[in-house]
């Protein structure tokens, strides 16, 4: 009886991870919780707030060698069709030039592929945000911060 009982507890388990459930208005994608409104834009600090009014923050990533979620990501954005938007993410080089860190979890993320646009980011203190450019096929590039852009917001 005692094992019958641990079987379920197992698949009871089981089932929550495969279904995994998110708060309105997030929704699940390659594992994570995701909030996307294409049709809001504003500066990275403006859409970083309303992420966070949903409990939320810009998309970060917890390891820059899983590309899972990335793929899932970009799959959702084309099969929904709101793949004609640049969105923020959370990551920054403001106030340390040159290493790009996740404002999130303040860890520094990998450059080079299979993120980052060929030639990116640049040297220079005029961008400091990073974004998914529609144009370059969704990889990143860094822009100036108070650009309008929409956002990626993941549940926190
Ligand atoms: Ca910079």
């Amino acid at each position: 009886m005692a094992r019958l009982s641990l079987l379920l507890l197992f698949l009871g388990l089981a089932t929550l991870t495969a279904g995994q459930e998110c708060t309105h208005p997030f929704i699940a994608i390659g594992g994570l919780c995701i909030y996307i409104d294409p049709w809001v834009t504003g500066t990275m600090e403006e859409m970083r707030a309303i992420c966070k009014s949903h409990h939320g923050d810009l998309l970060w990533f917890d390891s820059d060698t899983d590309c899972d979620f990335y793929q899932e990501l970009l799959t959702h954005i084309h099969e929904t069709g709101i793949n004609e938007k640049d969105y923020w993410m959370g990551i920054t080089d403001e106030g340390h030039e040159g290493e790009w860190r996740y404002i999130k979890t303040n860890q520094v993320t990998r450059l080079g592929p299979p993120y980052w646009d060929t030639g990116y980011p640049r040297d220079t203190i005029t961008y400091n945000c990073a974004m998914f450019e529609n144009s370059r096929q969704y990889y990143w590039r860094d822009f100036s911060c108070t650009s309008s852009l929409a956002a990626i917001c993941r549940y926190a």
